[in-house]
């Protein structure tokens, strides 16, 4: 059967490089199969394939059981023939030509490997692998690459933010930030989205959205959180981008466009969060922190049920009810607002069922938004 290396330590079976690693032989499901294939396309920047195979895994995990057989994977929709065939490979033979022929080419483990870098996207990765890199070394020793404060903070980080943080471990950021939060201003309102608000075990980042109890009193909140946070001294990465945010914009067609909010990526220190030793960390480094990402975005109140729909997530569902708002509702949905194309008026929303009743659709909870 086709087997792959998965990282028992962070569970992720295709984002967790580090070379170091004891690997876990594990099977390779359908699901893995589809999600190395988008991978792959989106390594060459082709959309359209790399979203058809994103679709079809999140086909397969929304199924109450894995598929085992030709006939149940018959009835599934939203797969297209390439995927299809894959598949039927996959059921047939246990094993996927094409998939393997990915896992062991050299382009796409390097580009896997730098990618997995924070801060360096498929762009950089391919540029560093065309000038012959193969090796985080060889390119920390490559003179003529200038790394941003981003990329040299995920280097700094690797084996930190590469392992991947426990709902404990996003607890305990969401405390500091609340606590920071409170001491700034009584009204002001954190509240936990991502993966983890989903009611996922464990994510690679915390994200959290910080509003202030009226529209424009959130202007200076990110600021100040960021300077309480650079007083405790456990502030090791920040990213601050100013909101761009313009109320007459309509909602924006793509999904992949950045957020126009207040908001900062940043690296914190989090205390009594032990290391694996020798794993992870240097041998002998018996550290008691580790470090953790975490995303921060601050909306004005008015807009906060869109931002907290918006970051929720999944990427996949976030798409999909895009998608659906544009074909079957004439509207256009983003983190920030909401369209509607044939009164030509943008839709308000104070809780994310208003969002969903104005698509004229049920109540979706975040733990069924996972696909
Ligand atoms: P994970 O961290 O557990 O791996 O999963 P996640 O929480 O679902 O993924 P994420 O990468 O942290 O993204 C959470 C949501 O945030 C996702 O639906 C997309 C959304 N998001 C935006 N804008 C931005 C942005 O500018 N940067 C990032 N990193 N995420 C954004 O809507
Ligand atoms: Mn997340
Ligand atoms: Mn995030």
């Amino acid at each position: 059967a086709l087997q792959f290396f998965m990282c028992h330590i962070c569970c992720s079976r295709l984002r967790c490089p580090p070379l170091r690693l004891p690997p876990v032989f594990v099977l390779l499901s359908l699901q893995d199969a589809f999600e190395v294939l988008a991978e792959n396309y989106e390594f060459s920047e082709m959309e359209g394939p790399c979203l058809a195979f994103r679709r079809a895994a999140s086909v397969l995990k929304s199924l109450p059981s894995a598929v085992e057989s030709l006939r149940a994977a018959q009835d599934l929709p939203c797969l297209g023939e390439h995927t299809k065939a894959v598949m039927e490979e996959i059921l047939r033979c246990g094993r996927s030509f094409e998939v393997e022929k990915i896992l062991s080419d050299e382009r796409f483990q390097t580009l896997k490997l730098f990618t997995s870098v924070f801060g360096v996207g498929p762009k950089t990765a391919e540029k560093w692998h065309r000038r012959g890199l193969r090796s985080f070394s060889e390119v920390l020793a490559e003179p003529s690459i200038h790394l941003n404060r981003m990329q040299q903070s995920g280097f700094l980080h690797y084996g930190d933010i590469s392992r991947a943080v426990s709902k404990a471990e996003a607890r305990a950021v969401g405390n500091i930030i609340d606590e920071a939060v409170r001491a700034i201003t009584p009204d002001a309102m954190l509240t936990l989205t991502g993966g983890f608000r989903r009611g996922k075990e464990f994510g690679h980042d915390v994200d959290l959205i910080v509003t202030a109890a009226e529209p424009g009193r959130e202007q200076n909140l990110l600021s100040e959180i960021i300077d309480s946070l650079k007083k405790q001294g456990i502030l090791l990465f920040c990213e601050y981008q100013a909101s761009t945010f313009d109320t007459t914009k309509l909602p924006s067609h793509r999904f992949e466009a950045m957020d126009h909010f207040a908001k900062c990526f940043l690296i914190l220190r989090l205390e009594g969060s032990r290391v694996d030793e020798g794993l992870h960390s240097a041998e002998g480094d018996s550290r008691n922190w580790r470090a953790v990402r975490v995303d921060l975005v601050s909306p004005p109140a008015d807009h906060f049920a869109f931002t907290l729909l918006g970051w929720t997530g999944s990427r996949q569902f976030e798409r999909d009810l895009r998608r659906f708002a544009r074909l079957e509702r004439r509207m256009l949905l983003d983190n920030h607002a909401l369209f509607d194309k044939t009164k030509k008026e943008f839709l308000t929303a104070t809780t994310e069922k208003d969002i969903f009743d104005h698509l004229g659709l049920e109540y979706i909870e975040p733990w069924q938004r996972n696909a």
